[in-house]
């Protein structure tokens, strides 16, 4: 569905899976941090409303979006987690810049995703203006930090049940 008709906050509450006994790490960009902290409130609020412990969240810190590669792949090598969510924001500027960074940062997480067999989920906001990001971090369209716990738990269930 395009997320133009998608509030990003809209879910099934009962549809998922209890995070009690997951271990969830997430690196936060600190590029637009404004847009960024606020993705990463809305994914730890989401984690501990589906029981998620305050100590099993692991939150790191990377300087921008480029970055988001490497600091998952630092938390995903981590036995104990059970899946890392990279949260981020690329605002489309007057350079190449904007198509450099998705294009890695994109193609990095599922890398990590790939060679550590655990879900590395991209929260990573895409848009052309500030106020498009402003609307997706906690604004009319939702918070992408809670899609993307979501997706987190919905995905660590299923690595279990399948995995095991
Ligand atoms: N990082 C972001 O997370 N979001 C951005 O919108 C963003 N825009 C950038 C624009 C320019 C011109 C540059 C040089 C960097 C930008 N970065 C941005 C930072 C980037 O992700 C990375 O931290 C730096 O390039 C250092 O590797």
């Amino acid at each position: 569905m395009a997320t133009i008709l998608k509030n990003l906050s809209d879910y099934d509450f009962e549809r998922v899976p209890s995070g009690e006994t997951m271990k969830i790490g997430i690196v936060v960009a600190e590029w637009n941090s404004e847009i960024t902290f606020a993705l990463c409130r809305g994914a730890i609020e989401t984690l501990i409303q589906h029981g998620v412990q305050e100590k099993n969240i692991v939150v790191e810190y990377v300087p921008g979006s480029y970055e988001l590669s490497v600091g998952s792949q630092w938390l995903a090598a981590r036995n104990d987690i059970d899946a890392v969510i990279a949260l981020g924001c690329v605002i489309q500027g007057e350079t190449r810049h904007f198509e450099f960074i998705c294009q890695a940062v994109s193609q990095g997480i599922t890398n990590v995703s790939l060679k550590y067999n655990k879900p590395v989920i991209f929260g990573v906001l895409t848009t052309d203006t500030q106020q498009q990001a402003r609307d997706r971090s906690g604004g009319k369209h939702g918070n992408k930090g809670v899609e993307a716990a979501v997706t987190a738990l919905k995905m660590c269930e299923m690595a279990r049940r399948i995995k095991s």
